[in-house]
């Protein structure tokens, strides 16, 4: 993973969005990913506020990047030789203007307020994108899942429950995965907020088990809808994804389901990996020997290659090294450098996609529009996760319980109006085929409208 090390440079922003960016970076003193984040969207959205001065007027950008509340909390637990850990917890409640706080629990040893506060912020425009009625928010620990065993587990995800069930609520703040939460983790954390609470209360969270309130398609949503993205900025240029190598890091959750929608489209995924390096099979990626692998023995990526004759273990490295046309960064923030992106570019990548949040460093991402190629920003590109998780809510909301089919359906036309939302915005704010910018801006106004109607609060 690259770092941020400088800090982002006001000046490189239009006047306009220049004392919002200032008051960030005074605000929130070392804070790197937060910084980018929103400079980011402060850059992307100059064209709106320029047109529409009455959002500087009313103070939406100053308000925007000051999260609506901040919870950080002690996390304590006893680990299996009867030692007392202790962790920190964040939850971030960004936004609520459009809905409840909403966004998922990351657990990584790196999590910090920094991480915490570029996800929750850009939740809130992810979300606005799905057009589902939900604010913008994220939460987590430092606490590093790798090699703790179930029982480790459960009371490291009760404890962290016992103070954030307080802030929780259907109408209020509905989590859900990210990065080392999944099924395992949202069950306990969903028992221990039922315990607390008495109440079988589904609706508070997302990502829940088929058989008790979760939704279909809900594992599958972020990694498919990565890829329906991607086929859908294919599609209006008469391209299509059948027979293109298809590069994705990460092997976690939206890896997975991104290898298994293309390979479902006929294109060929060839690799995988972690944070101990890749894999490359050149015969396409097995998913159900890589799923056997990560999903189920929980082992390292290497273990892939050592079952599979056409497949090598590149330790310490990227993929990206790796001749591709569609690249698919699904692991983590700033995994894609400006020299990664040079090397995509160089072996003919056509269109890159983020599964992950944040994944490609500005150089990055700029050298790709530089070039012409395709770029999905991850607020569009893997908004169809969060866009599931509002259909869970929806069916916890009706008591009602929707096929495979019906749910993969309606994410599958909720990316196909967000990418039409992106490329729209992006022509009408003068940059057409620019993602970044339609995105951000078509988000943007759906949030900044809403909060004007709702007054200065
Ligand atoms: P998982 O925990 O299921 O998988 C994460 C994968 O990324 C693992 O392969 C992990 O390898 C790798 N990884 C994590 N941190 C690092 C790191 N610092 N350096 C190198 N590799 C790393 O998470 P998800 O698949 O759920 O999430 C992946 C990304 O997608 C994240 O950016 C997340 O925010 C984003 N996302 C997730 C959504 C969801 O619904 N789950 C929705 C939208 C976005 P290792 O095991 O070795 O750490
Ligand atoms: O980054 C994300 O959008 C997620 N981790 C999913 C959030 C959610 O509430 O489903």
């Amino acid at each position: 993973m690259s770092t941020v090390t400088h800090t982002l440079d006001p000046d490189t922003l239009p006047v306009a969005v220049r004392p919002a960016f200032e008051a960030v970076l005074r605000r929130n003193p070392g804070e790197p990913e937060f910084h980018q984040a929103v400079h980011e969207v402060l850059a992307s959205i100059a064209p709106v506020v320029q047109e529409h001065p009455h959002y500087l007027e009313d103070g939406i950008l100053e308000r925007l990047v000051e999260p609506e509340r901040q919870i950080i909390f002690r996390v304590p637990w006893m680990d299996d030789n009867g030692r007392v850990q202790v962790n920190r917890g964040y939850r971030v409640q960004f936004s609520s203007v459009l809905g409840p706080y909403k966004g998922g629990l990351r657990f990584h040893p790196s999590v910090n307020s920094s991480i915490i506060k570029f996800l929750g912020f850009e939740q809130i425009f992810k979300n606005a994108l799905t057009a589902q009625g939900i604010g913008g928010g994220k939460g987590g620990s430092d606490f590093d899942p790798h090699n703790r065993s179930d029982g480790e587990i459960m009371r490291f995800c009760q404890s962290f429950m016992n103070e954030l069930y307080r802030h929780l609520g259907e109408h209020t703040d509905v989590p859900a995965g990210d990065i080392g939460v999944g099924a395992r983790e949202i069950g306990f954390l969903f028992g221990q907020y039922r315990k607390i609470t008495n109440r079988h209360e589904s609706g508070m969270f997302t990502g829940k088990g088929t058989g008790w309130g979760g939704a279909e398609v809900r594992t599958e949503a972020t990694g498919y809808g990565t890829v329906y993205f991607v086929q859908e900025m294919l599609a209006v240029r008469n391209k299509s994804l059948a027979g293109r190598r298809v590069l994705v890091s990460g092997s976690g959750n939206v890896a997975l389901y991104a290898i298994e929608k293309a390979q479902q489209l006929d294109a060929l995924p060839i690799t995988a990996s972690d944070s101990s390096g890749y894999v490359v099979d050149d015969a396409g990626i097995d998913l159900d020997l890589l799923k056997e692998v990560k999903e189920e023995e929980r082992l390292r990526i290497s273990v892939y290659a050592d079952r599979r004759p056409s497949a090598r273990f590149v330790p310490g490295r990227r993929v990206w090294e790796v001749p591709g046309e569609i690249a698919l960064p699904c692991a983590t923030q700033n995994e894609l450098d400006g020299d990664d992106a040079s090397a995509l570019i160089r072996s003919g990548v056509v269109a890159v996609a983020e599964g992950a949040n944040m994944p490609s460093l500005p150089e990055a991402v700029h050298a790709f529009q530089s070039a012409g190629v395709l770029f999905a920003p991850g607020k569009a590109a893997n908004a169809g996760g969060v866009a599931t998780s509002a259909l869970e809510m929806s069916q916890n909301a009706a008591r009602q319980r929707w096929s495979f089919a019906d749910s993969e359906r309606k994410l599958h036309h909720i990316m196909q109006s967000m990418h039409e939302a992106a490329y729209v915005a992006a022509e009408r704010y003068g940059n057409p085929g620019d993602y970044v910018i339609g995105a951000n801006c078509a988000a943007f106004v759906k949030v900044a409208d809403a909060m004007i109607a709702q007054g200065v609060i």
